[in-house]
């Protein structure tokens, strides 16, 4: 497989018996549902601040048949540029969503940036800097010195931290970002290949971290932006989603469930979805 005439490292394909030495590439996932009027300016950024690095990239946005047009627009820019595509699906879910863009590329490298402007996409390369020169993942820190949390009422701001909290028991401190919760990283396939995740809730890195193969983690802060237009998808469901997610990997922790078992149901073996 190549992107943009250019070889890509293909960790699954293990029958050639002498690969020839290939460059890595990046991935990035762009989930959207209902982001049309952020679209344009999103990849436009993201496009930009990609142009500079050093490896192969795609883009790929992943939407989830929002019908406010997002297909539309993303399908036009892919027509005029081969680094960008498409991927519609019927079902709904940010977790499947990017694990579905993220089975549906070969890269070595995967990544996930919102689609709202909440996520500078100008981070990117200092994101891609970090992988490139060995770590697992790459996190884009609220956490971190120099991060922050922009806007935020104190409320939401308490919700935050509590639910940042909660994980800190989950996580070798090796292994312990100031930001777990994040949703704008980069991970290498192989910290992920094989390993079923949940397609629902938001909260795929925190799964990454507890159950994933990544040792050693590096964070890049950034300051969480406005939400430029469209509305959130963050509600009610999405704190329950979190808190079925936590049940799930405490209790695996404690030997409760078999280490596939996930979410306290066993069966979420058969829906979770692996790389
Ligand atoms: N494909 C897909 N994308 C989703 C889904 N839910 C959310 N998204 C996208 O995931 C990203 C994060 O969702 P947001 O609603 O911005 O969540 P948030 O940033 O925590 O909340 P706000 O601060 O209120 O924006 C956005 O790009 C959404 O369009 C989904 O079910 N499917
Ligand atoms: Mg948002």
């Amino acid at each position: 497989m190549s992107i943009d005439g250019n070889p890509v490292l293909e960790f699954t394909r293990r029958s050639m018996p002498h690969p020839p030495k290939l460059v890595p590439s990046l991935a990035l996932v762009i989930p959207t549902l209902r982001e049309a009027a952020t679209l344009p300016a999103v990849l436009g950024r993201a496009i930009a601040a990609l142009s500079a690095v050093a490896i192969p990239w795609e883009i790929v946005v992943v939407d989830d048949n929002s019908g406010d047009g997002t297909a539309e627009i993303v399908s036009r820019i892919a027509s005029a540029d081969s680094r960008v595509r498409l991927l519609v699906r019927r079902s709904r879910g940010l977790s499947g969503a990017i694990l579905y863009g993220w089975r549906h590329t070969s890269a070595a490298i995967l990544g996930v940036m919102d689609a709202d402007l909440q996520h500078p996409p100008e981070l990117l390369p200092r994101l891609l800097d970090q992988v490139l020169a060995g770590r697992d993942i790459a996190i884009a820190s609220r956490y971190a010195e120099g991060g922050g949390l922009g806007a935020w009422n104190p409320w939401r701001r308490f919700i935050s931290f509590s639910s940042l909290r909660l994980t800190w028991p989950l996580l070798p401190p090796s292994v312990r970002p100031r930001d777990p919760l994040s949703g704008f990283f980069l991970v290498r396939r192989p910290s992920i290949e094989r390993v079923a995740f949940r397609t629902t809730g938001f909260k795929l890195l925190l799964e990454i971290l507890v159950r994933g193969r990544a040792r050693n983690i590096s964070e890049v802060p950034f300051i969480f932006g406005e939400r430029a237009s469209g509305r959130s998808k963050a509600g009610a469901g999405v704190a329950l989603d979190y808190f079925h997610l936590l049940a799930g990997l405490y209790a695996r922790k404690m030997g409760l469930l078999r280490a596939t078992e996930i979410g306290g149901r066993r069966t979420e073996i058969t829906e979770g979805v692996s790389v």
